[in-house]
């Protein structure tokens, strides 16, 4: 079941190519169908899904800044399981709440996640959950944090503990 259409602002995700963003949108019930390679930048009914093009290449940080601004949460992907460097202190430049997704948590070990923790403190991230879209370990954690322990089809403000904001 998906809440009412605008009801709240948009999740956007963020994060390299194939670190499981549009895979995460889909474990969240925000994206419906088959997971395909994401080509631009896409507004869904909940969400909006960028491609990991966005984070690699400096001309595409300001359109992520930019888009950044309808966004009432960035989740900033990172993928245990392969060492990408992220850049500098972008998280601080977005216009919403910043929160760090270490995702595929089922393929890594603990000094893999924590390579990755390291890859989204660099890049400005604060608070940091670390999840498997596929096991679903994490999920949980990431969901009540994000909805609260109502869970997703209670619509309210996002939490903002200190020190989350970009
Ligand atoms: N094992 C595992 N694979 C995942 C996970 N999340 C995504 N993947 C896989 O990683 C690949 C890239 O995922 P995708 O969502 O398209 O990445 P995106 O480019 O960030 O949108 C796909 O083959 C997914 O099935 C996860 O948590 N665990
Ligand atoms: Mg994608």
């Amino acid at each position: 079941m998906s809440r009412a259409a605008g009801a709240t602002k948009p999740l956007m995700v963020i994060g390299p190519v194939g670190a499981g963003k549009s895979t995460l949108l889909k474990a969240m019930n925000l994206i419906h169908g088959e997971v395909k390679k994401t080509e631009a930048l896409t507004y869904l009914e909940e969400a909006i899904d960028t491609p990991g093009e966005m984070v690699a290449i400096p001309r595409f940080y300001n359109a992520l800044i930019l888009n950044s601004i309808r966004a009432r949460l960035v989740l900033f992907l990172m993928d245990a399981s392969r060492p990408i460097q992220l850049p500098s202190r972008l998280a601080l430049a977005l216009k919403a709440p910043v929160v760090g997704v270490i995702t595929k948590l089922d393929l890594a070990g603990g000094d893999q996640a924590a390579r990755a923790r390291r890859f989204l403190i660099h890049a400005g991230v604060k608070r940091i959950f670390a999840v498997s879209s596929i096991s679903g370990e994490g999920m949980k954690e990431l969901l009540e944090w994000i909805y609260g322990p109502a869970g997703p089809e209670a619509t309210g403000p996002v939490p903002s503990p200190p020190g989350c904001e970009g």
